[in-house]
């Protein structure tokens, strides 16, 4: 039997009728007003999307299905001897709001080495792509290369698809790309930076493992990075460009592919998950200006010299988050249980205490401490991947978790295309001015 197909079959006809109830009970209340400012800064504050599987406090940060990373770690399943959450065992909560038994954490296992294989083809298609691409560039033509066996988009083509059952397709659709994500993944590594020596799965390996075994890297604390990496980075609430715009063009019932392909482009924005690459870049760019050991002092003027540039400092601040990323906190906390005399993770470390106060002169910035990026590269770096420009590629790998967990119930809720307004200069000008 298919023990999460079933799960989500007796679930969501509950999930339903409970948001006929909100919409019955609140439909008519308002969330918040929008002022010009909002529309033309990005819409920060503007409360719009209805996004059920993760939420982001400003202060406290993010929770999956109402469990913060502390609480994950906590819970979840882990390897053994190991101390970080498995991805597989996250999936299940994202999509069912409970903690998996063992046995369901096991059959999304199976199901994810039952469906992980490439064929010929996308092998090909992959090792054929032109090297000089950015690695992101290759995940999502390769995303959107996979598109050819989108079940959701022949079911619709052929008529077959009745509305009830779009979320069954998309169901589907999610477990074949997030099984593939981390093998399509790995190929571009080795095609791009390895010259195409592949190595092939080990499915004796959970599945976060697994992608680190096929990237080169067999310790076990490499391991345990991944496993860590690929669930805290799973999902950000609905808001963020990636999972938005994963959201934003599943509403027009494209699938799961051409979706999340879209959002992978966003993601490869420097504002946003390329901000990793970014980081690693700065870091060892300081090493390589200011030497070995840096002072506070000459951290601050690097800080300022970069703002001075025009440039942001990569990693510092966050659209919504308002104090540490509990994300970054917890990339901190493995580093100091795992990671010693590594000069780079110490210079991450000074960072943290040099960095915010500076920011915090700067007034027009509203966050001045670390977000997720700050930290990730430098992990990975220890571990061997020393690759920045790739580092966005492991981001996207875990944001597919999210992403797609998200549509199957954005399909199963039966949400409409999003469509909302926009306003012109003239239009303020007519509303608001005096005549
Ligand atoms: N360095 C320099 N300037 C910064 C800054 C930083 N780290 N963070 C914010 N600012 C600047 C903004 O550029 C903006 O300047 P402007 O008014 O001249 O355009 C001003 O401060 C106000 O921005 P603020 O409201 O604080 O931040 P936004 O919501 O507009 O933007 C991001 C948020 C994350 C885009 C911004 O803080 C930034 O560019 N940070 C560096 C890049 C980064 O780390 N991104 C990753 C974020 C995240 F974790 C992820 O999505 O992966």
């Amino acid at each position: 039997s298919n023990l999460l197909k079933d799960r989500l079959r007796e679930i969501i006809p509950i999930k339903q009728a409970l948001l006929r109830d909100i919409r019955k009970q609140y439909g008519q209340k308002e969330i918040c007003k929008v002022t010009v400012d909002q529309a033309i800064g990005g819409m920060r504050n503007v409360f719009g999307l209805f996004y059920d599987i993760s939420l982001l406090d400003s202060k406290t940060g993010i929770t999956f299905r109402d469990y913060n990373i502390p609480e994950i770690q906590e819970y979840l399943q882990k390897a053994k001897n190991g101390n970080e959450p498995l991805p597989e065992a996250l999936f299940w909560l994202l999509l069912t709001g409970d903690f998996p038994s063992d046995q369901e954490f096991k059959f999304v296992q199976e199901e994810w080495r039952r469906r992980g294989e490439l064929d010929q083809e996308t092998i090909k298609f992959i090792t054929s792509l032109p090297k000089q691409l950015h690695p992101m560039t290759m995940l999502s033509s390769s995303i959107l290369y996979l598109q050819k066996d989108s079940t959701f988009q022949k079911a619709y083509e052929s008529g077959k698809a009745s509305k009830p059952q779009y979320w069954e397709y998309y169901y589907e659709d999610a477990m074949d790309l997030v099984a593939k994500i981390p093998r399509v993944a790995a190929l571009i590594y080795r095609h791009k930076y390895k010259n195409g020596d592949l190595i092939s799965s080990d499915n004796s390996l959970d599945w976060a493992a697994n992608y680190s075994h096929m990237m080169g890297f067999n310790q076990f604390d490499a391991y345990e990075l991944f496993r860590m990496y690929l669930s805290i980075h799973a999902d950000h609430e609905g808001g963020n460009v990636s999972a938005h715009a994963t959201h934003l063009v599943g509403s027009a019932l494209a699938d799961q592919y051409l979706s999340y392909s879209a959002g992978i482009n966003g993601l490869a924005g420097p504002l946003h998950g390329l901000a990793n690459q970014e980081v690693l870049k700065w870091l060892i760019e300081i090493r390589e200006k200011l030497g070995d050991k840096v002072s506070n002092e000459k951290i601050q003027e690097y800080v300022l010299n970069t703002i001075r540039e025009g440039r942001v400092v990569p990693g510092y601040g966050h659209a919504v988050l308002r104090n540490t990323d509990p994300r970054y906190i917890h990339q901190k906390n493995f580093a100091e249980r795992l990671i010693k005399n590594d000069p780079l993770v110490e210079l991450v470390k000074q960072c943290y205490h040099v960095i915010p106060p500076v920011l915090k002169t700067i007034g027009k910035i509203q966050n001045p401490w670390p977000n997720v990026d700050a930290h990730s590269g430098v992990l990975l770096n220890h571990y061997g991947l020393k690759e920045f420009e790739y580092y966005t590629v492991v981001f996207a790998v875990s944001r597919a978790l999210g992403c797609t967990a998200n549509l199957v119930w954005a399909r199963a809720f039966g949400l409409p295309i999003e469509r909302p307004g926009s306003i012109t200069m003239r239009w303020i000008e007519e509303k608001f001015g005096e005549n």
